[in-house]
């Protein structure tokens, strides 16, 4: 059975609470239990953090052993070096998702520290971006 987690950072625990019309009505947790019927056969889990440091000793304490990272570092992708070495410095393949197109929005938002580091970005999608990076390693 594939291992895959689900990384969330910062203000992704506000989903489905406020700016509704940018990420949707749909709290995280509630998906999450949806996205474990749906992938029965994956051995899926979730750890959430605002803290960037706490993102990198995840990604350390998984990054040899799980078979793929969907990993949504909400606006640590825009600014943290850290986590783009910390992608690097892991075997476990990472692909990076975001739920808005984040090119259709403010300039700061077009660039990633990660994405070098990743096998792919999927953006723009909502919720579904995580599927789709789920996918990607099925
Ligand atoms: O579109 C995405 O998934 C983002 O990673 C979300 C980040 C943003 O900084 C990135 O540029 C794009 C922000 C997540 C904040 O989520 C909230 C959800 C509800 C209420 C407030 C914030």
């Amino acid at each position: 059975m594939k291992k895959i987690i689900i990384i969330n950072g910062p203000n992704l625990n506000l989903l489905g609470v406020r700016e509704k019309n940018i990420y949707g009505s749909q709290d995280f947790l509630s998906f999450f239990e949806e996205l474990k019927q749906r992938y029965l056969a994956v051995d899926l889990s979730y750890f959430q953090s605002n803290h960037e440091g706490e993102i990198i000793d995840k990604l350390h304490e998984i990054g040899f052993s799980y078979d793929g990272v969907v990993l949504n570092a909400g606006a640590y992708t825009h600014t943290s070096v850290a986590i783009g070495d910390a992608i690097a410095g892991i075997t476990t393949p990472v692909v990076e998702v975001h739920i808005s197109n984040v090119h259709k929005r403010e300039a700061f938002r077009h660039h990633s520290y990660l994405a070098p580091n990743c096998v792919g970005v999927i953006c723009g999608f909502g919720l579904n971006s995580y599927k789709l990076g789920i996918d990607s390693f099925l």
